[in-house]
């Protein structure tokens, strides 16, 4: 065994024994666990108490997994209205961590940990990177945001508990992050995706290919991104790149990960129990299907998250993965159900864009989408970053991309948008989060 950890790594580790469990073994675990979580909400959190109550269930209702169906959900305004600690099960004397997400509008959501709570986030981080390849003896530059946001501190104890060496760089100064890849001999990152290609395009700038350097992994996460854009990654920095998932109000990092199959993110199911339903109606989808992923957190003690509606659309694959774990894998997330705005009618989602865009040679992973309104009409633009010798030609090719840019997207998305190329570094960059929308319909007529 000891001889399989060392010639297949990312497909066997023992800190991943959990994601090879026999599949009756794991759900027994997770009902035991499921009776256990609801049971402690009952009696510690009063809005789910009262949920209970109104549909006359007391948590010896579930008998199994199946009747998970028979739970109320929670979703992101029971945080909002509760703010900050109302959905908290233990006393502040328990909780070792807080953490918090700002989300887009209104009031932060707060989340909690106890001292267990942060030990099985560490577990399932180090299963994670595990699960991407890493191992003791990897030299880890997290450029995750530590702070309130989950990602640095979250990857930052999976390292440090896997035995890695970890740097905690943090996002931002991209340029001490380029010395330090090549000065302290790192062989993985995390960070989100956009910005890896920010910093791949800064490496360049400085004449670093980052293909001498000892970088092999990049594990990547906290936002969508296309199959086109792992593609431009990997043949830009010659590494492997993950896609890992998770949210602050479920734990953050660590609910779900790629292993080397690269082929849907594997959930820890012994912690995290997933549910695909219909986005509109809340019902269980059909086995396969694509929906909406709801998540129970089936062992977090100092805020049990039990149905939690993510919003985020997915879809569960049931069949064997090649590297043998027995856990369930979701599809890639590639769009929300709340990300999708509407141009005269036509629902449209940054997703679609984004694949139109990059399957164009020419174009760089670097776009903005501007949405207008002009007398009541809205209008839709595609700003695109084209690469140096596309922007300099002379010849008419920016006229010819340009055409072709907008016949892709409006068989893509039924309607005409317009689009603006734009020459290489012209959109703003972000440490974290890439924000693709920009939505100024409400500011105009
Ligand atoms: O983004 C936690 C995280 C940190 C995940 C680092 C991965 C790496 P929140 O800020 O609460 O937590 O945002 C959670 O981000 O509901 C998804 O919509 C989106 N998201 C996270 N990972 C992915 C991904 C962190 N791999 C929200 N693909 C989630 C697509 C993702 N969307």
């Amino acid at each position: 065994m000891n001889e399989f950890w060392d010639t297949a790594p990312g497909c066997f580790h023992p800190a991943s024994a959990p994601d090879y469990l026999p599949l009756p073994q794991m759900r027994e675990l997770q009902l035991r666990r499921l009776q256990a979580v609801v049971r402690r909400a009952y009696d510690k959190v009063q809005l789910f108490r009262s949920r209970l109550e109104e549909r006359g269930l007391r948590p010896e209702c579930v008998r199994s997994l199946d009747d998970i169906v028979h739970l109320p959900f929670t979703v992101k305004t029971d945080l909002r209205d509760t703010y900050p600690f109302g959905l908290f099960a233990s006393p502040m004397q328990e909780i070792v961590r807080l953490h918090a997400s700002s989300g887009t509008t209104g009031k932060p959501i707060v989340v909690a940990y106890t001292k267990d709570d942060v030990e099985v986030w560490t577990s399932v981080m180090g299963r994670t990177l595990a699960a991407c390849g890493l191992h003791k003896g990897d030299v880890i530059q997290n450029a995750y945001g530590y702070g309130l946001f989950t990602g640095g501190l979250g990857a930052h104890y999976g390292a440090e508990g896997l035995g890695a060496t970890v740097i905690p760089i943090s996002g931002g100064n991209t340029d001490r992050q380029i010395m330090v890849m090549r000065d302290f001999k790192v062989t993985a990152i995390c960070c989100t995706p956009s910005y890896f290609i920010h910093l791949l395009d800064r490496a360049s700038d400085l004449g670093v290919d980052i293909r001498d350097l000892s970088l092999k992994i990049g594990v990547f996460g906290a936002e969508p991104w296309t199959e086109s854009m792992r593609r431009h990654i990997q043949a830009v920095s010659g590494i492997k790149a993950y896609d890992i998932y998770g949210l602050s109000e479920i734990i953050g990092p660590g609910v779900a990960s790629e292993c080397c199959c690269q082929n849907g993110l594997h959930v820890f199911e012994d912690h995290f129990f997933p549910e695909i339903v219909d986005p509109a109606t809340g019902e269980p989808a059909p086995e396969g299907a694509e929906g909406e992923l709801v998540l129970t957190a089936l062992t977090k003690y100092a805020m049990p998250m039990i149905r939690y509606r993510t919003r985020d659309i997915t879809a569960l694959e049931t069949e064997a993965c090649g590297c043998g774990r027995t856990v369930r894998r979701i599809r890639r997330i590639g769009r929300r159900s709340d990300d999708m705005f509407i141009i005269r009618g036509i629902n449209v989602f940054p997703s679609q864009i984004e694949t139109a865009l990059l399957t164009i040679e020419g174009t760089l992973p670097h776009y903005q989408i501007i949405l207008t309104r002009h007398k009541g009409l809205d209008e839709l633009e595609v700003q695109v970053e084209v690469t140096p010798e596309v922007f300099s030609d002379k010849v008419g090719s920016l006229e010819d991309l340009n055409a072709r840019l907008m016949r892709a997207l409006e068989q893509t998305l039924g309607l005409r948008a317009m689009v603006r190329l734009v020459g290489p570094r012209s959109i703003p960059r972000s440490e974290g989060k890439a924000r693709r929308v920009i939505d100024r319909r409400n500011m105009q007529d």
